[in-house]
């Protein structure tokens, strides 16, 4: 930027951005047209990059990855020419509209890229691959290497399916040990690709005048990025001491299974057995956790099973939810375009996803569908953001976002929480539904924790990794060690092998290797007992919290909808109080609901030392 000695000295301490001589400041109106423009021109670069992600995701080769790759450079460079032009509006006096546009305009990319046009190629080349990586992922058995024969490879790999499959229902010590070891070693060659897209993306976000990337992702939550971190602290600090309880208990049982030797009773949890390769949801260890035994069975996997679902009926039961609230059907075009199980004769990117390709309808699913109650579950979740999608896909393309990315990964989950067993039976999923007692809620709610209390330290974590690798905090040497520094402190969770830095553990899990922020997640679950809350009240539901179910209540649909039909376009306390009556994030919800079963949990750790 040139600044000219003959400006008015006013302008020039104003503003470094000053206009060249003989231009006139920008003024308001600029402004407003500035930002028209650029949701046009990002809707067509967005929709381009969609339609080639959408590829890639769903048929993995180098020229999807490359193809995605090029789409994906002419958004970044767009975005950040778009960014900088911006800050010639700084100060002016704008309408709420107009600012809030420039605001989210400067957080819409969560992969901000260097404008030297050879390093903005490479980190599109780097992030497209790294997906790619985690997408082929397999684990053969140590000396050989996937990708050189197709037969060979059926053989003696494993893919993410099959070792999940092997950590959710073995319950031998060996043989989870090495699914779980397979698996992290998918991730070793990510290393050194993992840390220059640090050093690119930091580059990318000092020019847009962010400190580093993590400065950057904790910037989308309307307040300061100091506050939002206080925020994650005190939500976690509201949940934890239920946590706390949970955890002791498991590893209790877990110790009387494995032994001592194998669960030290004061120690952290071995990280492979937990049920899930990341220990991020447990639910999958409740047989050995049950509370209380030959109550009615709340197998759900069963019942889908014995009433022969296959995915596509799965996703209708999903739809058939949201429709029960007066919500619209999903549109044709999505079950003619979805992806619902995994193809054989091709690699694709398992991991759920929901899209609205074009941003105008175009909605579909990405799942590699199981017929269990956990995909139950994720399908409620993608739909979910498909509903989302359709209530806001008219608003101009920056509002086309959740209030904030915690709300977006909420709204499916906050249905979920209205599947009870009077709702199963309903479905026809059960005979009928079991007659309340203590003793089946207890069991329950334990199924319900070992999932969405679990998660919550883990939720909380994983951006920690990153905000600290991004501000350089945890430099490459120290990668590995970090993330099992905060595996232990939050989750209570170790390591069951020896870990050095030729290890990359983080790249084992999707959100890294894709580059997709975590923060959300934790937000969302702690939202969607919020928002579940205010939707059974709008149901007129009195009467305890976890005995709520709002299928087929049409008022709050309604309250619902209205939420959705927000987008981004206010600040996302007010579409909270629009839906909830409050301002906050708050775990409240989320501890009532959970009262039961925290109190039961009390006394079965009475006398036991709780901690690690
Ligand atoms: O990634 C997801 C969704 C897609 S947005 C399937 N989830 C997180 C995860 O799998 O780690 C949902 C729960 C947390
Ligand atoms: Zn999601």
């Amino acid at each position: 930027m040139r600044h000219s000695h003959l400006l008015p000295v006013a302008l020039v301490v104003l503003s470094p951005f000053a206009p060249a001589l003989g231009q006139v400041r920008p003024g308001p109106a600029d402004a407003k047209a500035f930002a028209e423009k650029v949701n046009v021109d990002l809707k067509k670069l967005w929709v381009k990059q969609q339609t080639a992600e959408w590829i890639k995701n769903t048929y993995i080769t180098d020229d999807t990855e490359r193809n995605a790759a090029w789409a994906n450079e002419d958004v970044m460079a767009y975005l950040s020419s778009a960014i900088k032009e911006s800050v010639k509006f700084k100060g002016l006096q704008l309408d709420a509209d107009t600012a809030r546009m420039l605001y989210l305009l400067r957080v819409a990319s969560a992969l901000p890229a260097p404008s030297d046009e050879k390093k903005r190629a490479e980190l599109a080349g780097i992030a497209a691959k790294l997906e790619g990586m985690y997408g082929k992922g397999k684990w053969c058995g140590g000396d050989y290497t996937p990708g050189k024969d197709p037969e060979q490879d059926k053989k003696r790999c494993k893919d993410l399916l099959q070792l999940s499959e092997i950590l959710s229902k073995s319950t031998k010590y060996e043989e989870l040990l090495d699914a779980w070891a397979g698996w992290h070693t998918i991730s070793r060659e990510m290393r050194p690709l993992y840390q220059r897209l640090v050093d690119l993306t930091n580059e990318g976000a000092r020019e847009i005048a962010f400190a580093h990337t993590g400065e950057l992702w904790r910037s989308g939550y309307d307040m300061s990025p100091a506050d939002f971190e206080k925020e994650t602290d005190r939500l976690w600090a509201q949940v934890k001491p239920l946590y706390d309880e949970l955890h002791c208990y498991v590893r209790a049982q877990l110790s009387k299974k494995y032994g001592a030797d194998k669960v030290p009773p004061e120690g952290p949890i071995p990280a492979h057995l937990l049920g899930n390769m990341w220990a991020q949801e447990w639910s999958f260890t409740y047989p050995m956790m049950e509370p209380h035994k030959g109550q009615a069975s709340l197998d759900v996997t069963a019942a889908l099973k014995r009433k022969r679902y296959d995915s596509k009926k799965l996703v209708r039961l999903g739809e058939s939810f949201f429709t029960s609230l007066g919500l619209d059907p999903l549109p044709q075009s999505f079950w003619e375009r979805s992806m619902f199980t995994k193809p054989q004769d091709r690699e694709v990117v398992c991991h759920a996803s929901a899209w609205d390709v074009q941003f105008n309808d175009d909605l579909r699913i990405k799942m590699c569908i199981k017929i269990d109650e956990e995909d139950l579950t994720t399908v409620h979740h993608e739909l979910g953001h498909d509903y989302y999608f359709h209530y806001y896909f008219k608003l101009p393309v920056l509002y086309q976002q959740g209030a904030n990315d915690g709300f977006h990964e909420a709204i499916g989950d906050a249905l979920t929480l209205s599947i009870t067993p009077e709702y199963l039976a309903k479905v026809g999923l059960f005979e009928k539904a079991p007659a309340p007692n203590e003793k089946l809620l207890i069991n329950q709610q334990m199924k319900d924790a070992l999932d969405k209390i679990a998660f919550l330290p883990f939720g909380r974590l994983i951006d920690q990794w990153r905000w600290d690798v991004f501000s350089g905090k945890a430099g490459p040497d120290r990668y590995n060690a970090h993330w099992w520094e905060l595996r232990t402190k939050y989750q209570g969770i170790a390591s069951p092998i020896g870990r050095t830095e030729q290890d990359f553990d983080p790249g084992a899990k999707y959100h890294i290797p894709a580059n997709v922020p975590y923060m959300r997640y934790f937000l969302a679950r702690i939202l969607q007992f919020q928002m579940h809350r205010a939707l059974c009240k709008a149901a007129g539901h009195s009467g305890p919290l976890h005995a709520c179910s709002i299928y087929g209540n049409k008022e709050a649909g309604a309250k619902l909808r209205a939420m959705l039909e927000l987008g981004a376009s206010k600040p996302w306390p007010l579409a909270l109080e629009a839906l909830t009556g409050q301002r906050e994030m708050d775990a409240t919800a989320l501890t009532e609901y959970f009262e039961p079963l925290q109190k039961w949990l009390k006394e079965q750790n009475k006398g036991r030392k709780c901690g690690w």
